[in-house]
């Protein structure tokens, strides 16, 4: 049904949101911004510059420049990245490599499609670098989801057309960059209850019902 399967990163495949938040949540705190767990659904598969702008809605001190914004947002990146340092193989669970194999033993491409320009980074760390048989991140990228650059460049880099292509998101903004590249999406999490989910799942290996 499916020639090509392009994976969301955080939040599909691992769980760096977590790490996402306390970095973030470092920052809030330290700027008295307010910080929970709802703002940071916002920002799941939104750019770094354009999550700090989600979070700054909450700041009334002084007006920040743009070098001020950039630093804050590297800054939020070296917590980020130190947290990375602690991730291994054992954070993709067996679900994952095993529904994964299957996919690829059935003959569907597989790629990541992540606004994360840490992405080959956690690939690395987790032992998932070899899997994929294209990956397209932050880093070659100009506009985040909900922009479908993401995935379009995705199903390029495998040579398929985004009708072929099945998204797997986590985020309601990677959905909606499924939907506006032409491409059919999958729901986990948050994006199970979306309204232009096609095929809401509640745990990995349901893609296999899904797609062999
Ligand atoms: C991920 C996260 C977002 C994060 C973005 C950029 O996207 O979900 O919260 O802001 O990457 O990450 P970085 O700061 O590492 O470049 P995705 O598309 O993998 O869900
Ligand atoms: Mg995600």
């Amino acid at each position: 049904k499916f020639k090509g399967i392009l994976f969301d990163l955080d939040g599909v495949l691992v769980h760096t949101d977590k790490l996402h938040y306390r970095a973030w949540k470092k920052i809030a705190d330290e700027c008295g911004i307010l910080f929970n767990e709802e703002i940071n659904n916002l920002l799941r598969g939104v750019s770094r510059m354009e999550s700090l702008e989600i979070i700054l809605r909450n700041y009334h001190g002084p007006a920040l420049s743009q070098k001020e914004k950039e630093a804050l947002a590297e800054e939020k990146n070296n917590y980020y990245k130190e947290e990375l340092k602690s991730m291994t193989p054992d954070d993709v669970t067996v679900e994952v490599r095993e529904t994964l194999a299957a996919l690829k033993a059935a003959g569907i491409k597989i790629a990541i499609g992540s606004s994360s320009k840490n992405t080959k980074f956690i690939l690395k760390r987790v032992g998932l670098d070899d899997v994929f048989d294209a990956v397209s991140d932050g880093t070659n990228i100009t506009k985040s989801k909900p922009d479908p650059e993401v995935f379009l460049k995705a199903a390029e880099y495998i040579a398929l057309a985004p009708e072929d292509c099945l998204v797997v998101e986590d985020a309601v903004a990677g959905i909606e960059a499924a939907k506006r590249g032409g491409m059919k999406a999958a729901g986990i999490g948050d994006a199970a209850f979306c309204e232009k989910t096609d095929y809401p799942i509640t745990t990995f290996a349901d893609l296999k019902d899904i797609a062999l």
